[in-house]
């Protein structure tokens, strides 16, 4: 018996209601007219540069075939003055992401919200060639605990993290669309996600995928020949999700090559396993050190197939 995909709706933008519901019932959906081909074609040529000098990772997060422009939104102005503000992402952010607790200060009770930063933007190229990376959670990377919600349905504020990808070319199955599973953002931790049960977000130039970070998914495998797709990627969690002291700042880079390695890996000149505070996709140090070696590779030896 052939087992029946679960579909990914597709949902204009202005039809604001329906892609929070979709998001809550899915964990994901596809925004129709969220911009248009020409930005899309600017923002092409804006990263093309960077993804022209980046280098073929050596590890599992990638295929060799993958070129990325990192930081995103430093390097394009374009994404930073047109998709990164735009109200809509504002509004699922609010919803999904925010984060609003109460609290006693002496008798007084206050109420704070912590509003979501941008977590990671980088624009992602798959290669002819390239094989799909294998189903994971995003928010892998911030441990979060996932509990089974799939009899009582999803409780807006599980996640902690939300994506919008955004297609440079028209994705297809055969040029590595993204990969996702719709509905998984409802599964228990023990739950392995199965190639089979993955769909294909296929998208049209002007189109954007949104996920929460607790779906699962990959970047798909490109069987063409030619063909390079091109996906620019804006990433987001909750705003407390960082240090307090905000020393990156307040030290300059020699002063924080002469600590010692303990201290830097306390003060967070470090990476959290798996994948948190790399820069260019380097360890700090390494990007301190100004360290322009080919050797991008996985930042956790976790992550490698047994
Ligand atoms: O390239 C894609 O479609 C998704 C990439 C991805 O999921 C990742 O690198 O975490
Ligand atoms: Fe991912």
């Amino acid at each position: 018996m052939a087992v029946k995909l679960p579909e990914i709706q597709r949902i204009d933008r202005s039809n604001v209601s329906a892609i929070i519901q979709a998001i809550i019932q899915d964990g994901c959906c596809i925004v129709k007219n969220f911009t248009d081909a020409e930005t899309v074609s600017v923002v092409n040529e804006e990263v093309r540069p960077y993804i022209e000098a980046d280098k073929p990772w050596k590890g599992d997060l990638f295929p060799p075939e993958t070129r990325r422009c990192a930081n995103l939104v430093g390097r394009s102005k374009t994404v930073r003055e047109k998709w990164f503000v735009d109200p809509l992402i504002r509004t699922l952010l609010s919803k999904f992401v925010d984060k609003t607790t109460s609290n006693f200060y002496g008798e007084t009770k206050h109420t704070y919200t912590s509003e979501a930063v941008c977590n990671i933007a980088v624009t992602f190229e798959i290669g002819p060639g390239g094989k799909a990376q294998r189903l994971h959670r995003d928010d892998k990377n911030y441990h979060v605990d996932h509990q089974d919600q799939t009899a009582t349905g999803y409780q807006v504020g599980s996640d902690v993290e939300m994506a919008f990808l955004l297609p440079g070319v028209k994705t297809t199955y055969e040029n590595g669309a993204t990969l996702a599973i719709p509905g998984s953002h409802l599964w228990g931790q023990e739950r392995a996600p199965k190639t089979e049960e993955a769909t294909y977000a296929e998208m049209d130039v002007g189109d954007c995928w949104v996920m929460l970070g607790g779906l699962y998914h990959a970047g798909g495998s490109n069987i063409t020949e030619t063909e390079k797709r091109t996906v620019h990627g804006l990433f987001f969690t909750r705003g407390y999700l960082r240090q307090e002291e905000n020393a990156y700042l307040m030290n300059a880079p020699e002063a924080v090559l002469s600590w010692t390695p303990e201290a830097q890996k306390l003060m967070g000149y470090s990476l959290s396993s798996p994948n948190i505070g790399f820069a260019d996709f380097r360890t700090p140090i390494q990007y301190l050190q100004g360290d322009a070696s080919d050797a991008l590779g996985d930042f956790d030896a976790s992550q490698e197939k047994k």
